[in-house]
């Protein structure tokens, strides 16, 4: 593999699991792997899983690790072609990249949306502008239409725990203070539509998310309705679509709580986390005995790990 920005990245969903599973029960399976090898991780935004189970990710792997926090410390960067560099950008993105790419095997970027211009977003700019002038491998840590580590370590806790073949997946739009990306419900959807679970999207009008990650996924206006015999929640926020970046509702009755869950078949609960309480889920509900944030969680290390173990057979 030759690159990690979403699911058709892997040649083989299924192998990709099957290394997933096998490295959780022997993480340290292939630690010479990454012998004199480099990670370098830029976040242009926070991270807590993501920093943290990438760099063990990669430590597992033999690998050495640099953590750049490029707005802190970095140069600011100007990311439009064209432009005369009279402002405050002293640095343009064209040159830092492969400039970056000179001091490592691997780079991961995080690079969230702007959520001002959905153009800008769906073009993947800052992304786009990685893979093609890094001249090294690029892990998405999440960008603006996606989160492919996240979405993995989804898939993973959801074969850990389904209790059947064909489990009922629910995915479910829930209030938020802030206008957040697409691009965690975005990932989910489409790593969902790999599987052949009963997939089902449920989100207020106006929050359809873009027709070309849900192709002909079935949206449910009525989230009661879409949780019956659901087995698996999976709550999340994000602004408009249609009206791109806006905050549309933030109506408490599509909050999860033990109302919803009850009429699922003792449904788990997931979230990518950091999760509002209270806004997102109730604390009931995610302090009760159906929530799996922490273990979907614990397995990011293994879903970087996969995608870090396939990249590195690829460039030794
Ligand atoms: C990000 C998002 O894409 O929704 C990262 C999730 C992994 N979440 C946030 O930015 C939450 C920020 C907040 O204020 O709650």
């Amino acid at each position: 593999m030759n690159k990690f920005t979403c699911v058709n990245d892997l040649s083989n969903l299924d192998d990709a699991l099957k290394l997933a599973f096998e490295l959780k029960k022997d993480p340290y399976k292939y630690q010479t792997l990454g012998k004199n090898k480099t990670m370098l991780l830029v976040f242009f935004n926070s991270s807590l899983r993501t920093r943290l189970s990438t760099q063990k990710a990669a430590l597992n792997l033999g690998m050495n690790v640099i953590v750049f926090d490029i707005n802190a410390g970095g140069w600011k960067l100007e990311t439009e072609m064209g432009v005369i560099m009279d402002g405050n950008k002293p640095e343009h993105i064209r040159e830092a990249v492969p400039v970056i790419g000179k001091y490592c095997d691997i780079i991961g970027v995080r690079s969230f949306a702007g959520l001002k211009n959905r153009e800008d977003d769906y073009s993947e700019k800052i992304l786009q502008q990685f893979v093609d002038y890094a001249g090294v491998p690029v892990v998405s840590l999440e960008n603006a239409t996606r989160h492919p580590l996240q979405s993995f370590a989804d898939l993973i806790t959801i074969e850990e725990y389904k209790t059947k073949k064909r489990p009922k997946v629910v995915l479910s739009w829930a209030p938020h203070p802030k206008a957040l990306p697409q691009a965690v419900p975005n990932s989910f959807v489409e790593w969902m539509r790999k599987t052949d679970y009963d997939f089902v999207v449920t989100n207020p009008e106006g929050y359809d998310l873009s027709p070309s990650f849900m192709g002909d996924v079935k949206i449910e206006r009525d989230q009661m309705k879409a949780f019956k015999n659901a087995d698996f929640i999976y709550a999340k926020n994000w602004a408009s679509y249609s009206e791109y970046g806006k905050i549309l509702s933030q109506d408490k009755s599509w909050t999860i709580s033990d109302r919803q869950m009850a009429v699922t078949n003792h449904a788990k609960f997931m979230h990518c986390l950091p999760v509002r309480r209270n806004m997102i889920v109730t604390d009931s509900v995610i302090d009760g005995p159906d929530s799996l944030v922490i273990q979907e969680a614990g397995n990011r290390l293994f879903s970087a790990q996969t995608a870090l173990k396939l990249i590195l057979d690829q460039l030794k």
